[in-house]
């Protein structure tokens, strides 16, 4: 028997055509401006910011609404230190002897190396956890669905919130990460899924000269 619960979509709005079509295209140039930072100020940003930015992410939909997710958030420099470390160990050995020369190749244009200060630097570091099973009070595991989809569309609507806000982020994902259920004491429920570094960039932060790919590329209409 269903035990499902219904009320009136009462959050819904409807526009206009027109204004849909100005909604849709401002909308569009404020994410166009976002970009991933990877010069950090350590200007100190207002928790609240970030707690509301992190409600955002919630929002997301996701598998049975089991919000398979959970956020860290890291401001405490010596922990800041100790994934900087972790982090660093790991990408050595990336960019030393994992990597392909293919993907080695296809990271030139975009500079990055095994040096990451802004792991220090950044007021805030946002570890975001999947997980992948709950543990029931009898200690049973209870799959949770779609988790990697799920997360990955909370931290998507976290990055436009945090760009949105007018902070700059930067999605980190040394592999593998596992560093961080060490330090940041996390249970095995739990798999780290990307470093989200967030804060001002400073004055003379420069980016990658890159372009995105247009529509048509993209796109198939049938
Ligand atoms: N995780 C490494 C390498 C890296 C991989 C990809 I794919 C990028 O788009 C950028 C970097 C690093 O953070 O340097």
């Amino acid at each position: 028997m269903s035990t499902a619960k219904f009320v009136p979509l009462a959050s819904y709005q409807e526009y206009p055509a027109e204004e849909m079509q100005q909604r849709a295209t401002s909308f569009r140039e404020e994410l166009q401006r976002r970009r991933t930072v990877r010069h950090f100020s350590d200007r100190p940003v207002p928790r609240r910011i970030i707690e509301e930015c992190l409600r955002t992410a919630a929002t997301a939909p996701n598998g049975a609404n089991k919000q398979p997710w959970h956020f860290v958030v890291v401001s405490d420099p010596a922990i800041k230190r100790q994934i900087r470390e972790g982090a660093e160990q790991e990408e050595h050995e990336f960019y030393t002897s994992r990597a392909t020369q293919d993907w080695l190749d296809d990271l030139a244009p975009l500079g990055t190396d095994a040096h990451k200060p802004f792991l220090e630097i950044a007021p805030y570091l946002i570890a975001i956890f999947a997980e992948s099973y709950n543990v029931l009070p009898d200690g049973r595991k209870a799959k949770n669905y779609y988790v990697t989809e799920s997360v990955g569309i909370a931290t998507g609507l976290l990055i436009a919130a945090l760009h949105h806000a007018g902070l700059a982020s930067l999605t980190h994902t040394p592999s593998p990460m596992n560093f961080l259920n060490s330090i940041l004491q996390r249970p095995d429920n739990e798999r780290p899924f990307l470093l989200l570094v967030v804060g001002y960039p400073t004055e003379d932060a420069v980016v990658p000269e890159i372009s995105k790919k247009p529509l048509e590329a993209i796109t198939t209409w049938l």
